[in-house]
């Protein structure tokens, strides 16, 4: 199989640990530091997130993988419904035609589309695409549906697959063929409305990285080279992985303006009788949330959950001795999970006799739980577990007595240490510059960049040209909402005009 072939070609390259995986078939061969994406590709499959697929770019999302997307799906389904967004689903085929629409908007775009050309072995007649985003599905029916003001605002949302035929390397989770996304599309009578909504979904997609995946993200606004097309303006939340070095566009929040009621002619009539055109939104997340975590917190040992989005928090295991009183460990393994369940925490017990507990602390280390709890001849007769951390390997004794609240709180404190830590590693790669040749040094150290900018979009495609490489070029990753401040006088770092804000740089996925 093509998959299993492209995972034995890599297997070729530095930083091996051999022994260790042939001898308890746990355990990576490669570490996150010397190599980061093989470490990668290892630790989605060892850690059961994914298998490989025989077709390139495509991937099987295993329960696991799905279990953080229904965590997530869940909070974001509930927020958007709060503001009054309903569910729909349309279909996953679009005619060429409807395709072809918005010229703008596809252009570009043009070659990452599928098309069904064939049924059986009968040639179609018309070839059919596959959705790579439905803002031209959906909006012939917007115009349809939208006649008077009081068919506004109009937000619907879908929960979907879509089909990008990437061609540059592909990466579970982060670039895949076909991936899971919700598209929320939105029209109103007024652009105020489309403005805020903007940022409340924003602030949406700043909480799922923050609060649930405990990854830091910056709230900014794209360049205009990187804005969506046939778009007015492109908000996004922007995370970064310090082991590459690269930005990574986390979410995308668009004010579409009314270039595409134009196209679709979504027109309504206000109270006055006058006729207007509506004002329009798109959002979207996808599963690469997932693979940001899986860079973001993992290490040596494989995978590191947020508790928040695990689905298991907690793993009990029982350490018995040849003499000791087995039967009383496993139950208290089982009362154990039973307390802890009832209090709302998601924990089982690995009571299979098969494998010895050194082998489970490995195999759940590799799965990212959060907890593990032991208990053991000693801690029976104390009434006590032993709590190891996942994230930093600490050990805690805990009476049983107080076991549902100490649990609970060890859960906080793994999830606020996970983001700490990634914030301090982020905020370690930033680099505040102001001169060219400092912004080609630190592109070189992998640094996340924030340089003064004229915010010229020649000037962006002079710094892509310049920083042009085997690495991939340098791009804008946004203007930052919360700006520093900016002197009077201050020239851009690439053009040395006078500069109009502060914008990250960096090299990206
Ligand atoms: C690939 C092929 C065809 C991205 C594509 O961000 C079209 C496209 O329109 C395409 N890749 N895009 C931009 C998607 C924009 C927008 N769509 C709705 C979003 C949020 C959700």
């Amino acid at each position: 199989m093509a998959g299993v072939e492209q995972r034995q070609n890599k297997s070729g390259g530095g930083g091996k640990k051999k022994e260790v995986k042939k001898e308890t078939g746990l355990g990576l061969s490669f570490t996150k530091d010397e190599n980061f994406g093989e470490w990668y590709s290892e630790v989605v499959v060892n850690g059961e997130m994914i298998e490989y697929y025989d077709i390139s770019g495509c991937y099987i999302l295993r329960p696991w993988a799905i279990s953080i997307w229904e965590i997530m799906q869940t909070f974001f389904d509930a927020e958007i419904k709060k503001m009054k967004v309903k569910n729909c689903y349309f279909p996953l085929f679009v005619s060429p035609g409807v395709l072809q629409k918005e010229k703008d908007h596809i252009e570009g775009f043009a070659p990452e589309v599928a098309w069904v050309t064939k049924s059986g072995e009968s040639e179609l007649e018309v070839p059919i695409a596959i959705r790579p985003t439905s803002e031209t599905v959906m909006y012939p029916y917007y115009s349809k549906w939208i006649r008077g003001h009081r068919d506004l605002p109009l937000k619907l949302n879908q929960w979907c697959n879509v089909v990008r035929w990437e061609f540059s390397n592909p990466t579970p989770f982060i670039r895949s063929r076909e991936f899971l996304w919700q598209e929320g599309h939105t029209a109103f009578a007024t652009k105020e409305e489309a403005d805020t909504e903007v940022l409340q979904i924003l602030e949406l997609y700043r909480c799922i990285y923050e609060e649930f995946l405990a990854i830091p993200v910056t709230k900014g606004r794209k360049s205009e080279l990187e804005t969506f097309a046939g778009g007015l303006y492109t908000t996004s939340v922007e995370a970064f992985i310090p082991n590459t070095g690269r930005g990574i566009q986390g979410a995308t929040s668009h004010c579409l303006g009314q270039n595409f009621a134009k196209m679709f002619e979504i027109n309504f009539e206000n109270e006055k009788g006058e006729k207007g055109m509506v004002w329009q939104n798109s959002w979207a997340y996808s599963t690469r949330t997932i693979g940001v975590m899986v860079m973001v917190h993992g290490d040596d040992k494989g995978l590191v959950l947020p508790p928040k989005v695990a689905a298991l928090q907690l793993i009990v295991i029982p350490v018995p001795y040849k003499d000791a009183d087995t039967q009383g460990i496993f139950d208290a393994c089982v009362a154990t999970v039973a307390t802890l369940s009832d209090a709302g925490i998601r924990a089982e017990a690995d009571l299979r006799d098969n494998y010895s507990p050194g082998w489970k602390y490995s195999n759940w280390e590799m799965k990212g739980v959060p907890l593990r709890i032991e208990i053991g001849p000693r801690d029976l007769a104390n009434n006590q577990v032993r709590a190891v951390r996942r994230d930093n390997g600490a050990k805690t004794d805990i009476s049983r007595v107080f076991l549902v609240e100490q649990v609970k709180g060890m859960l906080d404190k793994i999830q606020q240490n996970l983001f700490d830590v990634a914030k301090q590693k982020r905020d370690a790669c930033v680099e505040v510059l102001k001169t060219w040749e400092e912004f080609v040094t630190a592109l070189g150290q992998k640094k996340l960049i924030l340089a003064p900018w004229c915010d010229e979009e020649d000037v962006e495609k002079d710094v892509k040209a310049r920083t042009k490489g085997d690495m991939g070029a340098a791009k804008s990753l946004c203007t930052p909402f919360e700006q520093p401040e900016l002197p009077e006088g201050t020239k851009c770092f690439a053009s040395g005009k006078p500069a109009k804000k502060w914008t990250y740089w960096g090299r990206s996925y």
